[in-house]
């Protein structure tokens, strides 16, 4: 079952068919650990609509907080410790330690949802999208849901300096989710693919993809760290890193068509603008 927010309302899709309620709203969905449950029974109220009511997507996201998981694929260490010569030694500590690298992304105001424009900061020459899978978490650290994040991020600012990582991250469109969320509380297989291409004028500028089965942490256990002494009251997104980062000589430019896709889940497909 996916779970879409629109320009009016929710969407869900079940068996290639659509209920949409304009009332219900995604923060009374995502505080519940038994969505999976729940949402079959909810959507016998809603109005049946046809695929069009999917028209006018955004992020499927309500008050909730964005976080990320860093360094958590051998590709990313790499990526990190060769863009940043003076704090090398901090990635390659990461990728070994118990303690995993959480950092705060965005509040919802900063993301946008699949069909809308994505930014690259102005103060940047070096600018990557991050393919992730994003947990969806209750307030009581319960996965109860999968989407598709974009972390774009500025190598050059988080290369000078890793103190810099939350300007690096955070600015305002720098992050993308959707294009629905696949309602479901199981683990996805390691087999699962994410895949990233880059479109510029037309032509494919970036292809790649990676499994979860290289990722080096358990999702557990980040969602385990991330709730320590630290409350969700809507619940919250974990995005768990990226495996794929571009050759150092790519940065996006202004115009360059992003489609990142996970099965099961979709494609997330922004524009940078
Ligand atoms: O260490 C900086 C952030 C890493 C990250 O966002 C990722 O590995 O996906
Ligand atoms: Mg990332």
């Amino acid at each position: 079952m996916k779970l879409y927010r629109t320009a009016s309302g929710l969407v869900v899709e079940d068996n290639n068919r659509y209920h949409s309620s304009i009332t219900a709203t995604l923060d009374s969905l995502l505080t519940r650990d038994d969505l999976e449950q729940h949402l079959p029974e909810l959507i016998q109220g809603w109005a049946v609509v046809d695929g069009s009511s999917l028209r006018d997507l955004r992020a499927p996201i309500g008050s909730q907080e964005v976080w990320g998981a860093g360094v958590t694929y051998h590709r990313s260490r790499d990526a990190r410790m060769a863009e940043s010569p003076d704090g090398a030694n901090f990635y390659d500590r990461v990728y070994d330690a118990d303690r995993p690298e959480l950092f705060f992304k965005a509040t919802p105001h900063r993301v946008v949802g699949s069909n809308q424009k994505v930014a690259i900061r102005d103060d940047s020459q070096w600018s990557v999208p991050e393919p992730e899978l994003a947990l969806v978490i209750t307030p009581h650290a319960k996965i109860v849901g999968y989407t598709i994040a974009n972390d774009i991020s500025s190598r050059d600012i988080e290369g000078e300096n890793p103190l810099y990582l939350p300007q690096a991250k955070t600015y305002d469109r720098s992050c993308a989710l959707g294009p629905a969320i696949l309602v479901s509380s199981k683990a996805l297989p390691d087999s699962t693919e994410i895949r990233m291409d880059i479109l510029r004028a037309g032509k494919l500028g970036f292809s790649g993809a990676i499994t979860l089965a290289a990722r080096k942490r358990t999702t557990e256990s980040l969602v385990s760290y991330l709730f320590r002494h630290c409350s969700f009251p809507s619940g919250c997104f974990l995005m768990t890193g990226t495996g794929i980062v571009p050759e150092d000589s790519f940065t996006l430019q202004q115009g360059d068509e992003i489609r990142i896709s996970i099965a099961g889940i979709g494609s997330l497909v922004n524009l940078v603008g």
